[in-house]
């Protein structure tokens, strides 16, 4: 029996035991018969969650790309391995070989090579979905550079703020980005970044928007001619199983952004293997996953996991709504795409919109439909699994972080019975536990409590960049020899998990994980603002939208509130981003607080979700009386 490819549920319980029983001998098996090792490992797993150290295949010898491109040219030369759908429809779509992206990888590796890139150097790489930000990951993995890629919407001080904590000695950008109508100037972002960035020795630019763009001296190069004159054969690197292979960063409940670091080889085998399984990838399939690359689905599941099958992935530059609300089924139809993967906040976007935009397009070739980034709800589930996949398609709501690297708790389609909201089942060798909290395991079902997992899985990410402390502290101490995963679920009566949300305060907006703490500090440099408290409430399309509570330093009326508003946003907008621009702004004398001077989010979080009828001992408070007038005042 080939563990490789799962195909039916009783199929999956035998492997799930096999995987448990012996994780060695089980991940030996797979990283053994499905890539290419330029040496074997001496050890399989070597592990201990309480310094914590992970190490899985220590000794191997490989090089990613050789697996994600060179391996499948005797095979699939010609195959497409990346489909380029352009933010305009009518700017034809690319169709980019392994062939192709074998060269395209060697020249721009090469490019990096001669600008002083070589390998352990990290190089941040800030671009709108367009082949070249694929590209540029598998340069600087052939070369063995540590690429950190940051989303293009976040904003210049989110992008220095990244820059300069892993240290990178290059950026990547391009001239202009577009999304929907909309062109963005983003080289004026990075410039704006890099007057904070000393360590930045150069910019590779690359052409997008014709627009017209300050290039400094000494720094900046255009990336086309260098690519010109570049040989397309480059050697890989070869790097140690646990050589770093990228940083990227993901916001946490308190303090500066935390840069995961993720390793090579288990990464490689843990993503390759979740995506055959979890989309039932066949050979002719065309698959789309509609993230972008700056989060971790698209890292995991449009780059490394489908190129390490020899997939065909779709990367799209645009936005579900342009040039209208059929877009994204008009590209299905376009492509005849056989998998479908994206988040919740894009389908209840969608479900908004009139059926037309739907029932116009063939959706007959989607075969698999994935849902990622937060708990999708019961409307939102039935309107994709009715209209989308037509009653037909699985629908696989994959839970997972970036921490993961790869997909946790998932159906596997075909072969698990799905359940509205429910992420269904532990993904071959992932051992969850749910804990109470003074520290207890919840075992049997119908229960519910704080998800940990038990034991080591190939893709975990091995530190916070810089800061092992803060990895330990977040992850290892909450719970003894366990991963805290920060979420809550339950387990139900057959043994299916259902993620019910963060139980830390990261808020997930639009599928965005918002840490509270960066946000409250933005708004505390605005100078009319004292003190802020941000806590999410329900939204019908965001999942979660941002509430604040802010004291100012005048109580005097002297202020126009909506003015203050729009500033207060447009500081969040400098700082952080659009995306973390707050719905509602609430104005108090107060916030209500601990003896100890914490501010009691709990109270904030009900009143904001209106449910105040029970707002749990508020006697302990340093000041009851801002209770009511908070309510009093609640929007
Ligand atoms: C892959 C990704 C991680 C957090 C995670 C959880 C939430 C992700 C989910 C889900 C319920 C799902 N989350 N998938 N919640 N159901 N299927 O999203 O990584 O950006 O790091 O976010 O997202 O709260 O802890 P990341």
């Amino acid at each position: 029996m080939s563990n490789y490819h799962i195909k039916h549920l009783e199929e999956y319980y035998q492997v799930y035991r096999k995987s448990v029983r012996n994780p060695e001998l089980f991940w030996e098996e797979v990283a053994e018969e499905h890539f290419l090792w330029r040496k074997k490992w001496d050890n399989v797993l070597s592990w201990d969650f309480k310094k914590p150290e992970i190490k899985w295949f220590e000794g191997a010898k490989l090089n990613i790309t050789e697996n994600c491109i060179d391996r499948h040219l005797t095979t699939r030369a010609n195959k497409t391995a990346i489909l380029f759908e352009p933010n305009n429809p009518n700017e034809p779509a690319q169709h980019i070989t392994y062939k192709q992206l074998h060269e395209r990888v060697g020249k721009f590796a090469n490019v990096l090579k001669s600008k002083g890139i070589g390998k352990g150097d990290r190089v941040c790489i800030y671009l709108p979905m367009i082949p070249e930000l694929a590209v540029a990951l598998l340069a600087c993995a052939r070369i063995g550079a540590i690429h950190s890629v940051v989303f293009a919407g976040f904003s210049a001080t989110a992008l220095s703020t990244r820059i300069n904590d892993c240290d990178a000695k290059m950026v990547i950008t391009s001239d202009g980005s577009y999304r929907g109508d909309k062109s963005i100037d983003l080289k004026g972002i990075v410039d704006d970044a890099l007057k904070s960035c000393p360590g930045v020795q150069s910019v590779l630019v690359v052409n997008r928007t014709n627009r017209t763009i300050q290039m400094k001296d000494g720094r900046d190069v255009w990336l086309q001619p260098l690519l010109d004159e570049a040989d397309t054969n480059c050697e890989p690197e070869i790097m140690d199983a646990e050589d770093p292979l990228f940083i990227l960063y993901t916001s946490g409940s308190t303090g500066m952004p935390k840069g995961m670091m993720h390793s090579t080889a288990g990464y490689m085998v843990y993503t390759a293997y979740t995506f055959k399984n979890v989309f039932q990838y066949k050979e002719e399939d065309i698959y789309w996953c509609t993230a972008d690359i700056g989060w971790i689905t698209g890292h995991s599941y449009i780059v490394y996991g489908p190129l390490a099958n020899g997939a065909t992935t779709v990367m799209f530059e645009g936005v579900p709504s342009y040039p209208d609300f059929g877009r994204f089924w008009e590209v299905v139809e376009k492509h005849k795409v056989t998998q479908f993967y994206t988040a919740p906040t894009a389908i209840r976007a969608l479900a908004k919109q009139g059926m037309e935009f739907i029932e116009k397009h063939d959706l007959s070739s989607l075969k698999v439909l994935g849902t990622v980034g937060e708990p999708i709800n019961e409307e939102a589930w039935h309107w994709y699994n009715d209209n989308v996949g037509k009653k037909k398609s699985p629908i696989v709501d994959t839970w997972w972080q970036t921490e993961t690297g790869g997909i946790m708790i998932t159906p596997i389609p075909f072969a698990t019975p799905t359940k509205p909201t429910y992420a269904t089942l532990p993904f071959i060798g992932i051992q969850p536990a749910l804990m109470d909290e003074q520290g207890n395991e919840i075992k049997g079902n119908q229960v519910d409590g704080r998800l940990c997992i038990k034991f080591p899985w190939p893709s975990i990410a091995r530190t916070i960049w810089g800061n092992h402390q803060r990895y330990k502290d977040t992850y290892f101490s909450a719970f003894e020899n366990m991963y805290f995963t920060g979420d809550g679920a339950l387990r139900d009566e057959v043994g299916y998990y259902r993620i019910t949300g963060r139980v830390d305060d990261v808020i997930i907006v639009s599928g965005h994980n918002l840490g509270t703490a960066p946000i409250e500090d933005a708004i505390n440099e605005h100078p009319a603002v004292s003190e802020s408290a941000i806590v999410g409430f329900p939204h019908d399309v965001k999942g979660f939208a941002l509430y604040g509570y802010v004291t100012l330093k005048e109580t005097g009326e002297s202020r126009d509130h909506d003015n203050l508003r729009k500033e207060i946003n447009q500081v969040i907008t400098e700082h952080i981003g659009p995306i973390a621009k707050l719905d509602k702004i609430q104005f108090t004398s107060g916030l209500p607080k601990t003896r100890s001077g914490k501010i009691m989010r709990r109270i904030l979080r009900k009143i904001a979700c209106k449910e105040t009828d029970n707002l749990g001992d508020t006697s302990t408070l340093l000041n009851p009386e801002v209770v009511q007038e908070i309510m009093d005042n609640a929007l």
